[in-house]
């Protein structure tokens, strides 16, 4: 799906744009132009989305999108790449925002942590609001229970964000 340079605008982004290329070509439905070790990737994103992150990037005074989107990339990887650590130990905070409105949650959320007692540190719980709230669980573990902990968290219904920070130890 090569798309005419001259319909290349500012909002096209969502729709993308790829410059006809001898290089272009399709890797899992990505056009992907592979030129002097950079490459050229065309993907489809909800306006919105997009709108969000041009007014992001531009009130933090990035130059441009390409340099945004490649930094946005770069977290991504960071922030997910310890889920791919199979063996050793991890060291980190797990942050859970949740509703605890949910029938048996918090229960559920304490008797979790209590199944893993050989990771799970401390916990701190914050009361956010009326029915929100936050815990705070520091982890240090094997690198498979400390990814089911989170999986397990993450699954319970009322649990609107689980994240991960990792420290290297
Ligand atoms: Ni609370």
């Amino acid at each position: 799906m090569n798309v005419a340079p001259e319909r290349i605008t500012k909002k096209s982004f969502c729709n993308t744009l790829i410059k006809p290329s001898v290089n272009t070509q399709i890797q899992n439905g990505v056009n992907m132009d592979r030129t002097a070790g950079a490459r050229r990737l065309s993907v489809s994103l909800p306006s919105s989305l997009v709108e969000e992150f041009d007014t992001v990037w531009q009130d933090m005074k990035y130059d441009d999108r390409s340099k945004a989107v490649h930094d946005a990339i770069r977290n991504f990887i960071t922030e997910h790449k310890w889920m791919q650590q199979e063996k050793g130990e991890l060291i980190g905070a797990m942050g859970l925002l949740y509703y605890y409105d949910k029938p048996h949650l918090l229960n559920a959320i304490t008797r979790i942590q209590h199944e893993f007692t050989d990771v799970v540190k401390s916990s701190t719980h914050v009361h956010l609001a009326k029915e929100k709230c936050l815990e705070i669980i520091a982890v240090k573990g094997k690198a498979d229970h400390v990814k089911s902990l989170m999986q397990k968290l993450m699954a319970k219904k009322g649990v609107k964000q689980v994240k991960f920070a990792a420290m290297s130890s």
